[in-house]
C-alpha cells in the first residue's frame, strides 16, 4: 500500500463513506475513485462488473447500502432485503474477480440475534433471528458476512468486516422519517427550537444504544484495510450505552432548548439494546 494506491469507495457520499473519502483525502491518499449510482447501480450486477474491469481498483470500502433508522426500516422492508443483499453480492463478487487485495464490508451490531447474551460477540451475529424491526437489513448484511467467508475457504482471498454500533456524524440522513435516532433527534429539536413547537421523541426512551462517531470509524477501517490479518468480523463500538433518554438531555442542553420535550409512546422501541465487546479492536489498535 502507498499514497497512490487505487481504493475504491463506494456510497462516498453516505455518512461511513464520506468520513472514508474525508480521511482517506486527509492522510495523503491521491486515488480514490468514487461513482454515483446513476454511473454505476451497485444492484445492476453487469454495471458492477464492468465498472470493476474498467477501475480495477486495488481496495474497497464497501460502504453502500440502503440503511435507514426503525423506521426506514420498518416501512421498506422488502427494498433493504432486494437492495442490500444485491449490493454486498455485486461487489464482493466483482471485487474478487478484479483480483482486489483487500476489501472492507460493514454489518452493524444491529445485525445480531435478538434473544442474544451480552456483550455482543462475533460467534453469536448468525445464532437466531435478528430483532423483527430490522429483520430484513440484518439479513441481508449478515450475508456480506457469510460469502466473505466463503470466499476465504474456495478463493483464499481475506476480506473483511466491520461491525459497528450506532454510528452519527455529518452527511448523515436527517430524514424525519428514515433517519437514525440521532441525526433525526437533532433535526427535530432544531425545527421544535425554530417553530417554538414541543420535542417529540420517538419510544420510552428507555432503549440503550452505543453510538460513535463516523471519524472514527473511518480511521479504524483504514487501518483494518491494511493491517488487519484475522478472519473474524471486528466490532468497533464505544465503550459506553447510553439512554435515549439521556441523549435527549445532552441535545436539548447543546441547544438550549427550552420548550417541552414529550416522548411519544405509540412509536417503537426496537431492541431495548444491543452493547458490544469491541475487545478484540481494543487489542489491536489500543
Ligand atoms: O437509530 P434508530 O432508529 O435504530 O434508533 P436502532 C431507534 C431508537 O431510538 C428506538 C429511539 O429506541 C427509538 O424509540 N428514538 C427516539 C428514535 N426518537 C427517535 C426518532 O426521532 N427517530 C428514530 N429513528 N428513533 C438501527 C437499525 O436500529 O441500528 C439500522 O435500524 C442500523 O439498520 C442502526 O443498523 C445501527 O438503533 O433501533
Amino acid at each position: 500500500m502507498d499514497s497512490n494506491s487505487k481504493i475504491f469507495v463506494a456510497g462516498h457520499n453516505g455518512l461511513v463513506g464520506s468520513a472514508i473519502v474525508r480521511h482517506l483525502e486527509e492522510q495523503g491518499f491521491t486515488n480514490i475513485i468514487t461513482v454515483s449510482r446513476f454511473e454505476c447501480d451497485l444492484t445492476d450486477q453487469n454495471a458492477v462488473k464492468i465498472f470493476f474491469m474498467m477501475e480495477q481498483p486495488e481496495y474497497v470500502f464497501l460502504a453502500a447500502a440502503k440503511v435507514g433508522g426503525i423506521g426506514g426500516n420498518s416501512n421498506y422492508k422488502g427494498q433493504y432485503f432486494y437492495e442490500n443483499i444485491l449490493i454486498n453480492t455485486n461487489v464482493i463478487e466483482a471485487a474478487r474477480q478484479a483480483g482486489v487485495q483487500n476489501l472492507v464490508s460493514f454489518l452493524s451490531t444491529c445485525v445480531f440475534p435478538d434473544k442474544v447474551s451480552y456483550p455482543l460477540t462475533v460467534d453469536q451475529v448468525h445464532q437466531g433471528d435478528p430483532h423483527d424491526s430490522n429483520y430484513p437489513y440484518a439479513y441481508a448484511k449478515r450475508m456480506a458476512d457469510i460469502q466473505i467467508r466463503a470466499y476465504r475457504e474456495q478463493y483464499n482471498i481475506n476480506y473483511t468486516s466491520i461491525i459497528p454500533s450506532n454510528i452519527y456524524g455529518p452527511n448523515d440522513n436527517f430524514s424525519l422519517e428514515h433517519g437514525h435516532v440521532m441525526p433525526m433527534l437533532i433535526h427535530k429539536l432544531y425545527l421544535a427550537k425554530k417553530n417554538k413547537t414541543d420535542f417529540i421523541v420517538w419510544g420510552s426512551g428507555k432503549p440503550l444504544r452505543e453510538f460513535i462517531y463516523s471519524k472514527d470509524i473511518a480511521k479504524i477501517a483504514e487501518w483494518v484495510l491494511f493491517n488487519y490479518k484475522g478472519t473474524d468480523p471486528l466490532i468497533v463500538s464505544g465503550d459506553e450505552e447510553i439512554s435515549i433518554k439521556d441523549l435527549v438531555g445532552i441535545l436539548v442542553d447543546e441547544f438550549k432548548f427550552k420548550g417541552k420535550v414529550r416522548f411519544d409512546k405509540t412509536k417503537p422501541d426496537g431492541q431495548l439494546r444491543k452493547p458490544s465487546d469491541n475487545s478484540a479492536i481494543k487489542e489491536l489498535m489500543p
